[in-house]
């Protein structure tokens, strides 16, 4: 029966591999990637992913072992022990080193994702919205994404912005810096097919950045926990040519005076 449960156990190893294994062909693994910096993110979750899987592999196979050589029936002597003094040391001290130098090693992908705003000077500083102007605000609400692009006069803020709700566009290949905001609790906005996840916390308004490498239409979720609809606070992300996209926030401009005027339309502005 010893026997039996050890390779029960054995069991636990070979479907979480396999799990691993056979998710890409299924199509449950990353989305694919569509922008600029989306590479240095996938590099380090396959990093991690790698170790953390050796680790895992190797620790299973010896607790197998374990159970498949000291099961019930084998009778014999045992040795009580209080301790070993030297491999305290070792696995306190290995695990120890591993993240200090993951600590170390994604700091790059960490300063390039998080620190270097492209509105940054020479220095590497954050800048602000005097050094390069925002494409957009996007703000958090329990349940959706609220948009704000500014109108014709390219100054975002006053009574020419236009809003939008959930429908995302963007131009391609270029830089977006957009401020990101919440107007109730904590929502995370989250663009898998451009590896960009971030915060959205009452209170403050955070610089978000990236570059996206291909049209085509993605999903923006809340990766944060923020209530009861928290499920469904979705949006759509459409990437698109700078010919198509002016086109289009030109189109959504014209909607909105039509319907409420220009004035009328900064109603609801919270700041
Ligand atoms: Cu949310």
């Amino acid at each position: 029966m010893g026997k039996f449960w050890s390779l029960i156990f054995l069991l636990v190893p070979i479907l979480g591999v396999a799990c691993f294994a056979l998710a890409p062909v299924y199509n449950h693994w990353l989305p694919s990637d569509v922008s600029q910096h989306g590479h240095t993110i996938d590099h380090l979750f396959y990093f991690i992913l790698w170790l953390t899987g050796a680790v895992f592999i190797a620790t299973e196979v010896v607790l197998f072992w374990f159970l498949w050589r000291y099961d019930g029936k084998r009778k014999g002597h045992v040795n009580y022990t209080h301790g070993s003094h030297s491999l305290e040391i070792i696995w306190t001290i290995l695990p120890a080193a591993t993240l200090l130098f993951i600590a170390i090693y994604q700091m790059n992908a960490w300063a390039e994702s998080k620190i270097r705003n492209p509105a940054a000077g020479p220095d590497g500083i954050l800048g602000t919205a005097d050094d390069m102007p925002p494409t957009l605000e996007v703000t958090g609400r329990q349940f959706e994404w609220r948009l704000r692009y500014p109108g014709k006069n390219g100054q975002l803020g006053d009574s020419d912005d236009i809003y939008i709700v959930n429908d995302l566009h963007l131009p391609v290949n270029e830089e977006i810096l957009i401020y990101l905001k919440s107007d109730d609790v904590l929502h995370s906005f989250f663009l898998p097919n451009l590896r960009v996840k971030q915060d959205a916390v009452p209170g403050m308004k955070i610089p978000v950045w990236f570059r996206a490498t291909e049209k085509g239409t993605y999903d923006i979720v809340c990766a944060e926990l923020c209530g009861w609809g928290h499920y469904k606070m979705k949006g759509q992300l459409t990437i698109e040519s700078r010919a198509e996209y002016d086109e289009w926030l030109d189109k959504k401009y014209r909607e909105q005076t039509a319907t409420v005027g220009p004035q009328l339309a900064s109603q609801g502005d919270g700041e």
